[in-house]
């Protein structure tokens, strides 16, 4: 007798209630759970239908992504659903928050659905790098047709209740908070009327629309290619698709299993299933209970309306909260009001916000230019110049005029966060906000924590990180914290392998073949040379294009030349400062990198890095080194980010070409010790946690 399956009957109505919190995911308990519940309510003359349903926040979420790759428990979700199917009594799903994945697949068994207005479903496999396995790939299009279909299982995306009811997802909405009475009286109807048993495998309409289209199929991939590129999932269900338009049902489903069980087993879907756990992993910290003080942010200040001011406060206005903005001058002022309002106009042209929503964001900054409107702020954070005497004295002003309990944040993205506390008469009330560029774009926060950061503070930032919809990485106080000190090695390593003579462009396909988005020189091009170089003495090729005004795509092109449809080749004069340097510096010519030598001498030291930033415990888990790398710099999430990638591919096999390079250009390889070990006792970096 299952205890968290509970049985009821009212009115001829078998009510099976499923309660397996946090997310009523389908493990095997919930599996044989619900397997019981259908057995009763078939032993039970009285029941004429039966009504699924689930307690606690959501209806089913899913297949329990905690069992995959282990080894399987009867019944198997498919084996399950197929039995329910057999269902003699109609039989309805009735649904509230999320009916995701499997969660969907289930309800797509019983013969009606029925859903709170607030319910959303999908089918998310894609971004667990797999498949919906029990039956969605072939069900949805039978509902939806063929293109919407494509369209939300490739994007997995949660469909509102509205659009699940007008796509025929859903048969019935039910009144908020209402859905268990609902339900019955929908089932009661169904019964009464004997409805017909309507199983979703035998619905033709849709399918056979497209049958032997070819021509649907593979527009659909072109029109894709880019956003699909180097995952393996979304061209996997698209051949699912296809034999759900093709095929006769059965045949379909084994289609879809096959292909399921091929993505299960590789490496990109463990990747991506690492990181959707290691997405949930960053805002626990050791030493801080979730029901830890923490503090109430209702207002915020921001200090500094430049391109990475104004993308904070984008933020907070996002979420509703009022921001007062502060600069020095009114010029300044008006120049970041204005980004602020085209980035907003920009979003309500493609459609992503409305006119009215742009005017209510805007109306809750406060502009000024006087620091003592900053006295009633909860949260003021700094975003001004990147230099320590700046820093300091604007964080001495707000320590005159914060009110006490005030949080006051630096978004620094190198400087020491101890050395600004301590210019504060409350370093306890300190604390790092380090955004990424574009602020209001890229989903990392960086919560910088020194030395005397108090704990309700690290509590009240990982909250607050939610709120805005950013994923949050707690560091340590370091030069460049988490996500800049590792990927810097990646770009000084490029440079110095140009100066090599390997050319950028080969590095930068190396890269992007890898699954960046681009490679570091095309980067470069594209946040501008002025940007990237900023606050260096040394003469670099970066340093030398700027000399010559080749700012980067913005102005005369940089590594490369751009023609008027922004098509790049390498510039000549580009690879002519590429020489002086590198003849000025007397650097050992070695152009012959392949592909693997080119991410060995890129990446591996990425990886190093990384040992070094856990063994210094400036991270308090390898995995949130992963998600930093991939929120901050989009390392390629179907690599795991670069921890699990190392694993990947060996941590012996990294640790001695680390030996070879550093051998022949010196200590910028050398192995952390902390790497070392692990390799030598078989360990994996990416489960290090400390
Ligand atoms: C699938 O269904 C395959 C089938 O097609 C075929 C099978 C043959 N399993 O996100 P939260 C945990 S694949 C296990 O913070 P929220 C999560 O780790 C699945 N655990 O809450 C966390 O644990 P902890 C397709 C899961 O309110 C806790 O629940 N489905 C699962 O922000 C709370 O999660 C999906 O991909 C799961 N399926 O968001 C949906 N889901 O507290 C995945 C969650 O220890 N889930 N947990 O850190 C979600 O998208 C969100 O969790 C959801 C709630 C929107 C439901």
């Amino acid at each position: 007798m299952s205890d968290i399956m509970k049985f009821e009957v009212e009115n001829g109505i078998g009510v099976i209630t499923i309660n397996s919190p946090p997310v009523n995911a389908l493990g095997v308990n919930a599996r044989r759970a619900i397997a019981e519940g259908f057995e009763q309510a078939w032993a039970d003359t009285s029941v004429n239908a039966i009504v699924l349903i689930c307690d606690g926040r959501t209806f089913f979420a899913g297949a329990d992504i905690t069992e995959f790759g282990k080894p399987p428990q009867q019944p198997s979700l498919p084996e399950l659903l197929e039995f329910i199917e057999t269902s003699p009594v109609p039989s309805i799903a009735a649904i509230h928050g999320t009916a995701l994945g499997g969660g969907l697949e289930t309800a797509l068994h019983c013969h009606y659905r029925i859903a709170t207005p607030s319910a959303k479903a999908g089918l998310p496999e894609v971004n667990l790098g797999l498949l919906p396995g029990a039956g969605g790939t072939q069900r949805l299009p039978r509902i939806v047709g063929v293109p919407a279909a494509l369209e939300i299982i490739t994007s997995g995306r949660h469909v509102s209740a509205a659009e699940a009811l007008s796509l025929g997802i859903f048969d019935a909405l039910a009144e908020e908070g209402k859905l268990r009475e609902n339900a019955i009286s929908f089932a009661l109807k169904i019964a009464e009327e004997d409805a017909p048993l309507v199983r979703v495998r035998d619905r033709q309409e849709h399918v056979e629309k497209h049958r032997g289209d070819q021509q649907i199929f593979d527009a659909f991939r072109k029109k894709n290619a880019r956003k699909f590129r180097g995952f393996e999932a979304p061209e996997r269900i698209i051949r699912c698709i296809e034999a759900a338009t093709n095929l006769p049902y059965e045949e379909g489903v084994a289609e879809e299993r096959r292909l399921f069980m091929e993505l299960h087993d590789s490496i990109k879907s463990k990747a991506q299933r690492y990181v959707f756990f290691a997405e949930r992993q960053t805002s626990k910290v050791p030493d801080i209970p979730k029901d830890a003080p923490k503090r109430d942010v209702n207002r915020v200040g921001v200090i500094g309306a430049g391109t990475m001011g104004g993308g904070i406060a984008m933020n907070f206005l996002n979420a509703g909260l009022p921001v007062t903005l502060i600069e020095q001058s009114q010029d300044a002022l008006d120049r970041g009001l204005s980004v602020i309002r085209k980035n907003y106009e920009n979003s309500a042209k493609k459609g992503r916000i409305s006119g009215e929503q742009v005017e209510q964001r805007m109306a809750l900054i406060s502009p000024s230019t006087d620091y003592n409107d900053l006295a009633d702020q909860d949260l003021i954070i700094e975003a001004v110049f990147e230099t320590m005497p700046i820093k300091k004295d604007v964080f001495g002003k707000v320590d005159k005029i914060a009110k006490d309990g005030a949080i006051l944040a630096s978004n620094t993205s190198y400087l020491d966060l101890d050395e600004i506390a301590a210019s504060t008469s409350r370093p306890q009330d300190v604390i790092g906000l380090h955004f990424f560029s574009p602020a209001n774009v890229m989903p990392l926060l960086e919560i910088v924590r020194g030395q005397k950061t108090g704990t309700d503070l690290i509590n009240t930032a990982m909250k607050l990180a939610k709120r805005i919809g950013k994923t949050p990485v707690l560091s340590r106080v370091c030069h460049g914290f988490i996500a800049n000190r590792v990927m810097t090695v990646r770009g000084k390593q490029a440079d110095a392998m140009i100066l090599q003579g390997v050319s950028p462009e080969d590095i930068d396909r190396v890269i992007y073949d890898y699954g960046f988005a681009m490679g570091p020189f095309q980067m470069r091009d594209l946040v501008g040379l002025d940007v990237i170089g900023r606050g260096s003495n040394e003469k670099t090729v970066a340093s030398e294009l700027v000399a010559r005004d080749r700012l980067g795509q913005k102005k005369n092109g940089g590594y490369y030349d751009y023609d008027e449809n922004r098509k790049a080749t390498l510039s000549p004069i580009a690879m002519d400062i590429i020489r002086d340097v590198a003849s000025e510096k007397g650097l050992k010519h070695t152009p012959d990198a392949d592909a693997q030598e080119i991410i060995a001498r890129l990446l591996y030291p990425v990886v190093n890095e990384g040992a070094r930033v856990l063994d210094e415990g400036v991270a308090i888990r390898a995995s949130d080194i992963d998600i930093a790398c991939i929120k901050g710099y989009n390392w390629p999430v179907y690599r795991g980010g670069p921890m699990f990638w190392a694993d990947t591919v060996g941590l012996d096999k990294i640790v001695s070409k680390l030996n070879a390079l550093e051998k022949e250009f010196g200590d910028a390889f050398t192995p952390s010790p902390f790497l070392v070990k692990l390799a030598a006792e078989g360990k994996k970096l990416s489960e290090v946690s400390l």
